[in-house]
């Protein structure tokens, strides 16, 4: 997991992260699934004039079943995961399915992205030609090497963790996990009072305690959509280019809960 030179200094270094086994959904979450469970009453509706709102377009626009649904909080993403009886995946976890034993760069190789393998570097913008979601599973030559769909770009997807600055030099690095919010914010406060913007990426050094969203989306550059970039935000924006897929320990699933959405990654997942 991580990264010893390029990327941001967040993403340094690389280091050797042990896992239990987990199932991750193939696809991002569509709007179709999605409104299951606010029919469920499961879920708040997501923002459906997120699009509009953030003059990225018409909500029309990405708003077909199969696209990825948008405009969701990250409270909305646990809901619905918790809803279908997962969870949100963990940061160590998304970049285990996307790097595999090899540590590539992206979902497919170390090649960088093509409008074949995913949606990627679109405008965003309200002017004609601009970009939008693609529906999921559009781009098969982009596989991960588990064969999850559009790992990188389409959607930015929230993980479960909470954004720590620190997390690969912590002594829970190993387990893949971040510090507590408390530390969080300690660290925060000491990346600001060393003038150390540009740490944590491009975006504010935070003042709360934010969570890691991860994978890029359609109106990210290439080299947004590498497999180590961790992005944050605050809980609870709604954003037009971030939505969310579902991870399950394997423990909790049932023998004969197979459904055709996930991929099962083997046990073993040491990640380097
Ligand atoms: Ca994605």
């Amino acid at each position: 997991m991580g990264v010893d030179r390029t990327g941001e200094e967040d993403e340094h270094p690389a280091h050797s992260v042990t896992l239990r086994a987990f199932y991750l959904d193939r696809t991002e979450v569509t709007n179709a699934a999605y409104a299951e469970c606010v029919s469920a009453h499961a879920c708040p509706r997501n923002d459906v004039h997120i699009a509009s709102r953030s003059h990225a377009g018409t909500d029309a626009e990405f708003g077909r079943p199969n696209q990825p649904v948008n405009g969701v909080m990250w409270s909305d993403a646990h809901a619905y995961c918790a809803f279908r009886g997962k969870r949100l995946p963990r940061e160590a976890e998304f970049e285990r399915a996307v790097r595999d034993d090899d540590g590539r760069r992206y979902p497919w190789g170390n090649e960088p992205p093509t409008p074949e393998r995913t949606a990627f570097g679109r405008a965003l913008s309200m002017n004609p030609g601009h970009g939008t979601t693609d529906d999921v599973g559009s781009h098969p030559t982009g596989k991960g090497p588990y064969g999850h769909d559009d790992l990188a770009g389409n959607l930015w997807e929230w993980m479960e963790d909470e954004y720590d600055p620190f997390a690969y030099t912590r002594d829970t690095a190993s387990d893949g996990k971040p510090g507590t919010c408390a530390q969080i914010m300690t660290a925060q406060d000491k990346l600001r009072a060393e003038g150390k913007q540009g740490f944590t990426g491009s975006n504010p050094i935070p003042r709360e305690c934010e969570h890691v969203l991860r994978g890029g989306a359609f109106n990210y550059d290439g080299p947004g959509l590498r497999s180590s970039n961790r992005v944050h935000h605050p809980g609870h924006y709604r954003l037009v280019m971030a939505g969310l897929r579902c991870a399950k320990d394997v423990e909790a699933a049932k023998p004969a809960d197979s459904d055709s959405d996930q991929g099962n990654i083997p046990p073993d997942s040491s990640i380097r």
